[in-house]
């Protein structure tokens, strides 16, 4: 066969057309591709939601690929193993208590799962903002506003395009990137102490992993937080290169998501 060079580019630009024209409303949309969001991609695909991530890096895993200080191994405890090996990632025990796991190996097949389960993840776009509405009265996060991360990165003068969701979740890490967009451009009052977003603490790995956990959940209507952005959000601490949390964070927003939208 004979290949055609614009017939390449037609397969491109259709295919890709067909799946963003595809997701243009979808039930959740995960705000950053870090371990939180992907697993939660990887739950909610099972369950057969419409589900997409938007990563505004190139590629996704986030916070994940360079382990501890770029030792490309994580620690693991207990508590996210079932997680782990339903995911197939290979795992050894070290201390009583503590696995690990080649950081590259984890990163790639939770990626790969969660695009395997349904969730499309669209790299290269940053949210840059949230669609506002209002339900009986009552503000809510309907959306997401998308642009490409080099047009955003450059300052180029482009407007952006918005996506519908009936969910969005704030996986964004450390920044907590929408929480602070929605105080700051809707004047929301946050489910926090404090109604803003009270920023995360020093590093304190046992509380801030069930930290993590405990406060995944919605942190605004519409609107909710998964993995370190959870932390950032209502004031816990960080928890450096251990990852059980994140994992269990992603589950935990899947399963109240599924659990409000199929009921
Ligand atoms: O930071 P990240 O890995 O989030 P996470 O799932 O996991 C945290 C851990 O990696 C680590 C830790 C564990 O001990 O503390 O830090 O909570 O991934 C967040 C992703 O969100 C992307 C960002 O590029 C990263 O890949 N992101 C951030 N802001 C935006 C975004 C945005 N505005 N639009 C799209 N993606």
């Amino acid at each position: 066969m004979q290949l055609k060079d614009v017939t390449i580019s037609k397969t491109i630009i259709d295919s890709f057309y067909e799946k963003i024209s595809a997701h243009l409303t979808v039930d959740v949309a995960l705000v950053g591709a870090g371990p939180a969001n992907m697993v939660a991609g990887y739950y909610l695909g099972m369950a057969g939601l419409k589900t997409s991530i938007f990563e505004s890096h190139l590629a996704p895993g986030g916070g994940m690929w360079g382990g501890g200080m770029m030792f490309n191994e994580i620690s693991l405890q207990e508590d996210a193993l079932n997680i782990i090996k339903e995911l197939g990632i290979n795992f050894k025990p070290r201390e009583k208590g503590y696995y690990t796991t080649d950081s590259v190996e984890a990163t790639s097949t939770i990626i790969s799962k969660c695009v395997k389960a349904g969730t499309v993840i669209f790299n290269l776009i940053k949210v840059t903002d949230v669609l506002f509405r209002e339900e009986n009265g009552v503000p809510k996060v309907g959306g997401l506003v998308i642009s490409w991360s080099p047009v955003e990165k450059l300052g180029l003068h482009v407007d952006p395009l918005g996506i519908e969701a009936s969910f969005v979740v704030d996986g964004t890490g450390h920044p907590a990137e929408i929480c602070h967009l929605i105080t700051r451009k809707m004047d929301a009052k946050l489910n926090t102490r404090t109604g803003d977003v009270i920023g995360e603490m020093p590093l304190w790995a046992e509380k801030g992993e069930e930290f993590t956990v405990a406060n995944t959940g919605e942190v605004y209507p519409g609107l909710y937080v998964s993995g370190m952005a959870a932390n950032n959000a209502f004031g816990g601490p960080r928890m450096g290169p251990i990852f059980g949390g994140m994992l269990r964070s992603g589950k935990k927003i899947a399963d109240i998501l599924i659990e409000k939208i199929k009921g």
